[in-house]
């Protein structure tokens, strides 16, 4: 049987972590994969997390099902994070938990096949490898439009525009919803206007992607756009995850949030989604959205988490400054947002660069901010700025 199998190929993103770890020089810089890393180079656990940890191994009392929802308090509190505390009583609005941001896009991907085989997803490019196997793979036919120019180091805007101007009705848009992956370059306030307007006019649906809120600019305005085009929207979807903003990676922390047109039609997605999750995962894991749900229903552990969360933030803007201010060539680093940006590099200089001085960046010239440090921001800015100039 499995000798009919094909090779694949590696998540070659994964595979940077293996490869960075095997090298053995002191100087080396890790700039892979998506990680937030704190001014040490660690990943520690949230001071709110640990607690809510604690407070989870003290009083649990059973470890029975909880069904495909998952953790319904946990999804309720979320979404007010999300769509704003004005939309948290939106009967249009239902979500479940799922086994992270991957598993959020997935079950979206599911959930747009079974509704209509024939509806198309938009997705602007770059964008994060993952969206192709996690929605192509479910049969949603993507149709790849322009997004970012690299060597401009802008959006492309118009060239965005035009192309959605191709979409059907009940088409899809996937859109990342602040901090960019891998571009950094997040849509700036009137161009979601423009999106709103336009998904509102031609009835198309937005398929929100939002990984990494409160890493941008702060919790609230990273949710901005997302809000505007999902008021804008009679249906839209929003795959959220907690990793990143709560530093639960391998716990696998997510929800998907449908916005369908009326309550009725919300309560028939429920069960579409739960029909769903169960050819899937049945029911997602416990821990991380257990541990996210005491945190946030607990006002010291939330103000706590929200200032954790602040300072990480800061951290990044505060690397992104001193990039920027290291070479005019990097200067546009500080206007994008989150872990991500690209440099102007080739894939030969990449790898180039890993030989020369151990820095570890994705092929496509995608680094991670915070894999700087005081001490190696500048070294680095200057082993890319003489890769630049050749
Ligand atoms: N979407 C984007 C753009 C991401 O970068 C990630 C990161 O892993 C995800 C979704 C999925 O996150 P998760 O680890 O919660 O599955
Ligand atoms: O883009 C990144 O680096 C993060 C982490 O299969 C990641 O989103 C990378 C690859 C992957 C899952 C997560």
């Amino acid at each position: 049987l499995f000798d009919r199998l094909e090779e694949q190929k590696s998540d070659s993103l994964l595979q940077l972590i293996a490869l960075c770890n095997a090298d053995p020089r002191a100087e080396k810089i890790d700039v892979g994969v998506g990680v937030y890393r704190d001014a040490a180079g660690g990943t520690p656990i949230l001071r709110a997390v640990k607690e809510a940890e604690k407070i989870l191994l003290e009083t649990q009392d059973t470890k029975s099902y909880l069904g495909s929802q998952g953790d319904a308090r946990f999804v309720e509190l979320i979404k007010p994070i999300v769509f704003g505390e004005a939309a948290a009583a939106d009967d249009r609005i239902v979500g479940v938990q799922t086994p992270g941001g991957c598993g959020a896009l997935r079950l979206g991907a599911e959930l747009i096949v079974k509704a209509n085989r024939a509806a198309r997803i938009f997705v602007g490019q770059p964008t994060w490898p993952n969206h192709a196997p996690l929605i192509e793979c479910a049969g949603v036919e993507m149709v790849a439009h322009p997004y970012y120019d690299r060597d401009t180091q802008t959006i492309t805007f118009d060239a965005m525009m035009d192309a959605l101007e191709g979409a059907n009705a009940g088409d899809l848009i996937l859109l990342h919803g602040s901090c960019h992956n891998p571009t950094g370059a997040d849509l700036a306030p009137d161009q979601w206007r423009t999106i709103a307007e336009l998904v509102a006019r031609r009835g198309l649906v937005p398929f929100v992607d939002l990984a990494y809120q409160g890493l941008g600019n702060g919790l609230e305005q990273d949710a901005e756009g997302t809000r505007l085009v999902v008021e804008a929207a009679e249906q839209a979807l929003v795959a959220q995850s907690c990793d990143k903003n709560f530093g639960i990676y391998r716990e696998r922390t997510g929800c998907l949030f449908v916005k369908a047109s009326d309550a009725r039609g919300a309560g028939v997605v429920m069960g579409n989604l739960l029909g769903l999750a169960r050819t899937m995962w049945s029911m997602p894991p416990d821990h991380g959205a257990a541990a996210v749900r005491i945190v946030l229903d607990d006002a010291d552990l939330r103000r706590d988490w929200r200032a954790e969360l602040d300072e990480m933030c800061a951290r990044i803007r505060a690397i992104r400054a001193r990039l920027a201010a290291a070479d005019p060539r990097l200067a546009y680093i500080d206007r994008q947002n989150g872990m991500f940006s690209m440099l102007p590099l080739s894939k030969e200089q990449v790898l180039a660069l890993r030989d020369d001085h151990g820095i570890y960046m994705a092929d496509s010239a995608r680094i991670n901010i915070v894999g700087l440090s005081d001490e190696s921001v500048d070294r680095f800015a200057r082993a890319v700025v003489e890769k630049m100039d050749g």
